[in-house]
């Protein structure tokens, strides 16, 4: 039984990424978006993708994201993330604080008119700015194709 856990562990920490690469960001997006599995995000698949996103945050289904709906979805994920994580148990806590923090911050951007709540528009508004972030070469698609500028923070 321990041997098998160990079998297990071992497997896990082969397949988890290695390094973080500076163009990490851009692939994150890249397969995040990529509905139809080409390697490329067309305007189209970001459009859809987005909706998808903003609908799955809205909990409630009032057409806005509140501060809880949006920081809620975002801590969800990240404990995955966390769970699924081989670093020591304080580095977690470390960028558990740092990510929240950015996430509380991230919100306040989002909500642009500082309304307390995101809405479609202003959610769609901040995705398109992302978009045009990451198609550095402006061919009106993002993929591995876009050179990543070399300070990315
Ligand atoms: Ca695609
Ligand atoms: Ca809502
Ligand atoms: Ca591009």
């Amino acid at each position: 039984m321990i041997r098998k856990s160990l079998i297990l562990a071992a497997a896990l920490a082969a397949v988890s990424a290695p390094a973080f690469a500076a163009s990490h960001a851009r692939d994150t997006f890249i397969k995040e978006q990529d509905v139809n599995g080409d390697g490329v995000v067309s305007k189209e698949e970001f459009v859809i993708t987005r909706d998808q996103l903003f609908k799955a945050i809205d909990a409630d289904k009032n057409g806005s994201l509140s501060k809880e709906e949006y920081v809620g979805e975002f801590k969800a994920r990240l404990e995955k993330r966390l769970a699924a994580s081989t670093d020591p148990a304080e580095k977690k806590e470390e960028e558990r604080v740092r990510q929240m923090r950015q996430a509380d911050v991230r919100f306040g951007v989002l909500d642009s008119d500082k309304s307390g709540a995101i809405t479609a528009a202003e959610f769609a508004y901040s995705g398109w700015r992302m978009f045009v972030t990451h198609d550095t070469n402006k061919d009106g698609t993002v993929s591995a194709a876009d050179p990543v500028p070399a300070d990315t923070n």
